[in-house]
């Protein structure tokens, strides 16, 4: 595996773990980092025996956002420039699911890294905001779009707007996370789901995964159109013939990933 130095990575039966790890700065997503998390997510996604990303912070921070130093004196044309969301385009094209487990400040672009994954399970220290506009902008990398879809017009507006930051109560109340857990087991139950969702087969979790995300991006035509697409796409795999067999024989299926 590539040797970063900004992110973690580690496998464990068929779920991959990245560790965010810039510490010092409460996990601020620099260029680099963010270039590193790309890479590893985009290996990851390539490697047929991971079936699941957890993607983690440290105990005081997911991420605290954008690296501020890196954009200080930026001006407009040097930010377009830089074309940094191409990066978070490649990372809403990975395939395999990947669940946030947050802890700690989730703010700004760390909180749109945890929107741009698929699941999120947060630690009762958890803190969601998009901070941005109490430094003169607004979020950049899909915050004002994933929120709202996420926890309606009122409550993405009020974040936006005046830059406060949710509980992970509040967070999960509202519908954008899956999960509140205690401090010290917040990797723990990530990995829980993470290895529940391992152990599903793995080519119906993919088109699942694709068939959610389209209700985000198209009209509702155009996602049941997709959804039948990929629910015919599946009577094509030998996990299918599989799952159901196994259904009628009444014994536990064995998937191949075919
Ligand atoms: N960028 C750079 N450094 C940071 C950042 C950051 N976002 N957040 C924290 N740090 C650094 C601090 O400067 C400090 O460094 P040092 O020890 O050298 O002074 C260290 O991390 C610890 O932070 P604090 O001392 O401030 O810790 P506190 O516990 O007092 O406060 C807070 C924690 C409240 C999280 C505070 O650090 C804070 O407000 N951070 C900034 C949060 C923020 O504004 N985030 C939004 C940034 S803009 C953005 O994300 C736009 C996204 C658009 C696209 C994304 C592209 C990648």
């Amino acid at each position: 595996m590539a040797e970063y130095e900004n992110i973690l990575v580690e496998q464990e039966d068929g779920v991959a773990v990245v560790r965010l790890n810039r510490p010092k700065v409460l996990n601020a997503l620099s260029g680099p980092l963010m270039t590193e998390l790309v890479d590893a997510l985009e290996g990851l996604d390539a490697n047929r025996d991971v079936r699941c990303i957890v993607l983690t912070g440290n105990e005081r921070a997911f991420a605290a956002g954008a690296d501020i130093a890196e954009m200080a004196d930026a001006s407009a044309v040097e930010m377009m420039r830089r074309n940094q969301f191409e990066r978070w385009e490649r990372i809403r094209k990975v395939r395999t699911p990947i669940i946030a487990a947050v802890s700690g400040f989730a703010l700004g672009g760390g909180c749109e890294l945890a929107m741009i994954c698929d699941m999120i399970v947060a630690s009762e220290s958890a803190r969601f905001g998009q901070p941005e506009i109490l430094i003169g902008v607004i979020p950049g990398a899909g915050g004002t779009q994933r929120l709202t879809r996420a926890v309606g017009k009122a409550l993405a507006m009020e974040i936006v707007l005046t830059g406060r930051q949710i509980t992970a109560r509040e967070a999960h109340a509202a519908g954008l996370i899956n999960r509140v857990v205690p401090n010290e087991l917040c990797l723990e139950s990530a990995m829980q789901l993470a290895k529940e969702v391992a152990a599903r087969p793995p080519i119906a979790v993919m088109l699942g995964k694709d068939a959610v995300l389209k209700a985000f991006d198209t009209t509702l035509e155009a996602g049941l159109d997709a959804e039948r697409k990929n629910f015919f796409l599946l009577f094509g795999t030998e996990d299918r013939r599989e799952g159901m067999q196994a259904f009628l024989e009444k014994r536990p299926p064995q998937w191949k990933g075919k």
